[in-house]
């Protein structure tokens, strides 16, 4: 159980700081408390969500915090578990991972931080990048289509999947909320800002 909570590391405008704030509110609302809570992430800028909040918490590997989660769940149902990664862990690396927790129906919360790029790593292109959209390792502009996360989950069998953008704090509070009190896995794609490499 993490007491001791570090220094919070993000640039300015960062909407990680919204979706944590969210999250807090979210667990506070529903009268969670932090010996009940787990916090998953994978690896990434908003993998550090998982060591800034009260309570337990993993930071995993990019791309295996699914899994992670899942383990945690089966092996105690009690538990609020809340698993968190960005668009390159969760449609990149780990998409597998997220159909199968689809499939699976267990129910725990899966939220993805989308700010459309590789940003731990400073910015490359990831499977939501825009069309055409110049990043690191696109410089001629990105050649491959985005995935729609939404409708690839919910073809995967995910009865409770939703997109709301960080900035609408009070959609994405509630959305957690329902995630969380929903019965089965619950994914929600989050429209997140970039200021320092999302620039489209
Ligand atoms: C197995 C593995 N592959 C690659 C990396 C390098 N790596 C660390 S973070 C990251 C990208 C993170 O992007 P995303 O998941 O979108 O999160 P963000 O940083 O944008 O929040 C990569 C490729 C790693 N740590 N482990
Ligand atoms: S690089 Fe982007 S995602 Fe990472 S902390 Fe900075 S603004 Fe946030």
């Amino acid at each position: 159980m993490r007491t001791n909570l570090n220094k919070i590391q993000r640039c300015p405008g960062c909407g990680n700081f919204l979706i944590h704030l969210a999250l807090k509110q979210a667990l506070a609302e529903l009268k969670i408390p932090t010996h009940k809570t787990v916090i998953v992430t994978g690896i990434g800028c908003n993998s550090k969500m998982s060591q800034y909040m009260e309570g337990y918490g993993a930071e995993t590997l990019h791309g295996r915090g699914i899994p992670f989660a899942t383990g945690v769940k089966l092996a105690n149902p009690d538990l609020t578990v809340i698993s968190v990664s960005g668009d390159g862990d969760s449609y990149g690396i780990g998409l597998g991972h997220l159909l199968h927790a689809a499939r699976r129906n267990l129910p725990f919360v899966h939220i993805t931080c989308d700010n459309e790029n590789y940003a731990l790593t400073t910015g490359q292109a990831s499977a939501t990048t825009p069309l055409g959209v110049k990043t690191k390792s696109t410089p001629e502009g990105n050649p491959v289509p985005p995935l729609h996360p939404v409708h690839l989950v919910e073809t995967a069998g995910c009865s409770f999947v939703k997109s709301v953008i960080d900035k609408d704090m009070k959609t994405l509070k509630e959305t957690i909320v329902q995630a969380i009190q929903h019965s089965g896995f619950a994914h929600i794609n989050v429209q997140q800002a970039c200021p320092s490499w999302k620039r489209w």
